[in-house]
């Protein structure tokens, strides 16, 4: 069969990826793999085809039922819109169980799924589509009009089938079986942009066997689910975090995952109790909404909560525990990385440790020259397993990855534990008046004061001192930003953290900027 080279051409030369590590039992890889028939068709196989798989609002597949849909939507790829294996096609949507049924179906037929976010606006698919030479794109026909205009300009997209009407008709001509395409275990299937702030969007590029690889490491090791769990969250599964613990993770262990496309912390509270679900994913900010509101929600069915993205305040664990008596699992993932390489279970969280690093990999903490750090000092994050960074044809690989390290972008230091504790993005350190002041640590300590509901904590620009600490707040409903409350918090700050760290400015706001995948934009408010 034709294979389109497009990805395997464009992969960074050897000498520029990570080192991989293989060494767990869990990740030895047959030649051919196509991650497809492991997470869907491997179940039907095995007689658990009856067994509730996708879940959305009035509906209920079976895994039989997801692989009946992925068949026959893989067969309109092939047969009507001629797909080729290496192909990429482009995804649309915010999560439901169709977004579920096009991912398996791109990847049974061999081709390549370039997830997007379902906010992006045309002039930020367009860049997209070219880079990944996209052709085919997959699209709910709610958010059909952007991508209408992006495919104006980047004509390289020669088709756009709509699901919610079109895609699901041709489907049901079709019959409901599919032979997957039998790929090599390094075969790109997946092209996952970065949330990158400026510049060129940067695709990181997935084989079959990373998909695998990812869920032999964290899940296996830390998240530990079983085939009763019922999965539920907030991250849209073109962001890995989302495509790994909505779909991905929980098919490995043949449980259930609810796909909603609404999952704001309003909607996500009555969906727990109405689902019965029993593992969350979702962002720090979105935990700390959502535990003001825990009381008016059956919660009763849920035993664990996963929260990454950025860094979980030691204040948003305790609220959450207080809440609900459940102690949340912090990961740190990387896009470049598929999922979390650095985490802790309930039983080991601390607070302030984002955790242990997960078996499958290793991890230190080095200095500017690549040496590595004693426990107790602050350094780069570096990070080697069986995933590690590939950019699409992009002269930045050799920024994420130097001597077979995955360079996170972050500064960690090692406890006396073992454990792993976040400081700041390395481009994020505060230096003010000669000291190193890691934003995200003031705002943990603004956090604990009850009349902050978010902060963002950034260096401002300072003729005396080099930097200062600014301190954006947005306050809980029934509080005042006056002058007083300024000198209340500055006060706060200085008797929880060391007192030079404390914010000389503190502005205050409705709300923050904030990405799709609920991380702060420090760049927009260093901007202000
Ligand atoms: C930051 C964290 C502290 C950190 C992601 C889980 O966030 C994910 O991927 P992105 O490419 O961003 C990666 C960067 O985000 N970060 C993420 N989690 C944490 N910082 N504590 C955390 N727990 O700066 C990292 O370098 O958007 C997360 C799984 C898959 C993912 N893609």
């Amino acid at each position: 069969m034709k294979t389109d080279p497009f990805a395997r051409d464009r992969l960074p030369p050897p000498e520029q990826q990570p080192e991989y590590l293989f060494d767990l039992p869990g990740l030895q890889f047959p030649p051919r793999l196509n991650c497809a028939t492991e997470l869907l068709d491997r179940w039907v196989e095995r007689g658990q085809g009856d067994r509730p798989c996708i879940l959305g609002p009035g509906l209920r597949w079976t895994y039989a039922e997801l692989q009946a849909q992925a068949n026959r939507i893989a067969r309109v790829l092939v047969e009507d819109m001629g797909l080729e294996p290496g192909h990429r096609v482009l995804l649309r949507g915010a999560n439901s169980p169709m977004m579920a049924a096009c991912w398996f179906a791109v990847v049974k037929a061999g081709g390549i799924v370039v997830g997007t976010m379902p906010l992006l606006r045309a002039r930020e698919l367009q860049p997209l589509i070219e880079k990944a030479q996209v052709g085919l794109a997959l699209c709910d026909v709610e958010l059909a009009a952007e991508l209408e205009a992006a495919r104006a300009q980047a004509p390289v997209l020669r088709r756009v089938l709509h699901y919610g009407g079109e895609l699901e008709r041709l489907a049901a001509a079709k019959p409901p079986t599919f032979e997957n395409v039998d790929t090599a275990l390094d075969d790109t299937c997946l092209i996952a942009f970065t949330s990158g702030t400026t510049g060129v969007p940067k695709g990181t590029m997935h084989f079959h066997r990373d998909v695998m690889a990812a869920c032999a490491c964290w899940p296996a090791h830390v998240l530990r689910p079983t085939a009763d769990d019922v999965f539920i969250g907030s991250p849209p599964l073109a962001f890995t975090f989302g495509l790994g613990g909505l779909l991905v993770f929980p098919l490995a262990v043949g449980a259930s995952t609810v796909l909603i496309g609404k999952a704001s912390p309003d909607a996500l509270l009555p969906a727990i109790g109405a689902y019965r679900a029993t593992v969350m994913f979702t962002a720090p900010t979105s935990y700390r909404a959502m535990a003001t509101q825990v009381s008016q929600h059956d919660l009763s069915s849920l035993r664990k909560c996963v929260s990454a993205g950025e860094a979980l305040p030691a204040a948003t664990r305790q609220l959450w525990k207080q809440a609900t008596g459940i102690e949340i699992i912090d990961g740190i993932g990387a896009t470049e990385m598929f999922h979390i390489f650095i985490s802790a279970d309930e039983a080991h969280a601390r607070p302030g440790a984002t955790g242990y690093v997960v078996p499958g990999y290793r991890a230190a903490v080095l200095d500017d020259e690549g040496r590595e750090l004693p426990p107790g000092q602050v350094g780069r994050l570096a990070v080697k397993g069986p995933t590690g960074c590939r950019y699409l044809d992009d002269p930045r690989q050799s920024h994420y990855v130097k001597n077979g390290w995955n360079l996170t972008g972050d500064a960690y230091l090692v406890g006396a534990d073992g454990q792993f504790e976040y400081q700041a993005r390395t481009d994020d350190m505060i230096v003010s008046g000669g000291y190193n002041i890691a934003g995200p640590e003031v705002e943990g300590a603004l956090l604990l004061h009850p009349a902050v509901a978010e902060c963002g904590v950034v260096g401002q620009a300072d003729e005396a001192r080099g930097q200062i600490v600014k301190a954006y707040v947005v306050l809980r409903p029934e509080h005042e930003g006056d002058a007083a409350m300024v000198r209340t918090l500055q006060d706060f700050v200085k008797q929880t953290i060391a007192p030079y760290k404390y914010p000389r400015e503190i502005e205050f706001r409705a709300s923050l900027p904030r990405t799709e995948t609920g991380k702060l934009q420090r760049f927009k408010l260093r901007a202000a």
